[in-house]
């Protein structure tokens, strides 16, 4: 052998070992790296509506069975005058009852303002949910949305952000001006609540 190709040798089997430690190191000091989690994989928010006037209150109730998967949302919302109500992701968790401190809607990508079924959306657009009118004359939204966009987990995890009830309806993006690309015209902060991890709903 040439004293070249030994250096090579050399050089490669001493880059060899050094990954080698540096592999065995990382493991010893991670040994929980190649074990199975003890819990599964599903995952539990909840939000517990509050409005600076204490007019609107609501829980909700998120699952999402795995990463990836699709998250339900459900739970009633009482006090909120009849109709539309936009009904959004936003990018911060609530900071002193206050809903302006929650940002705007929680776009990671960039993209406009548009409906909860759109390719491009902010991931925070859910559309709207519907107050109606009760025999007490109280009035009670009905939550329950299947979104393939939010998640529980992993780099774009809404947990910690916040979930936001507006004064007007959404117009989705349709509304035809700047306003509707960016919040979709949905007026004033009515409610709010950060998102939290949670134990399983208890039968
Ligand atoms: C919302 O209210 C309806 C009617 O009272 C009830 O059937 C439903 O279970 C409630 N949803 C949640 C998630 O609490
Ligand atoms: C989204 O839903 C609306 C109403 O349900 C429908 O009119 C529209 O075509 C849908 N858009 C897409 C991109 O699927
Ligand atoms: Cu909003
Ligand atoms: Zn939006």
């Amino acid at each position: 052998m040439s004293k070249g190709v030994m250096y090579l040798v050399a050089a490669v089997v001493f880059v060899g070992i050094g990954a080698l430690v540096a592999g065995l190191s990382i493991w010893y000091h991670h040994p929980n790296l190649n074990k199975e989690p003890l819990v599964s994989e599903a995952r539990y928010a909840r939000c517990v509506l509050q409005s600076p006037d204490g007019r609107v209150t609501g829980s909700l109730y998120l699952q999402q069975a795995r990463s990836l998967a699709p998250v339900l949302i459900s739970g009633n919302i009482t006090g909120l005058t009849p109709g539309k109500h936009g009904f959004h992701v936003h990018q911060w968790g609530v900071e002193g009852n206050d809903c302006k401190s929650t940002g705007g809607h929680y776009n990671p990508l960039g993209y406009d303002h548009s409906a909860p079924n759109a390719t491009e959306r902010h991931v925070g657009d859910l559309g709207n949910v519907e107050a109606q009118t009760t025999t007490t004359r109280n009035t009670v939204a009905n939550v329950v949305i299947t979104d393939k966009v939010l998640t529980l987990s992993d780099q774009y995890s809404i947990v910690g952000r916040a979930i936001v009830v507006h004064a007007d309806e959404d117009d989705l993006g349709m509304g035809g001006n700047d306003g509707s690309l960016k919040t979709g015209n949905a007026g004033g902060r009515v409610a709010c609540c950060t998102l939290y991890l949670s134990e399983a709903p208890k039968p």
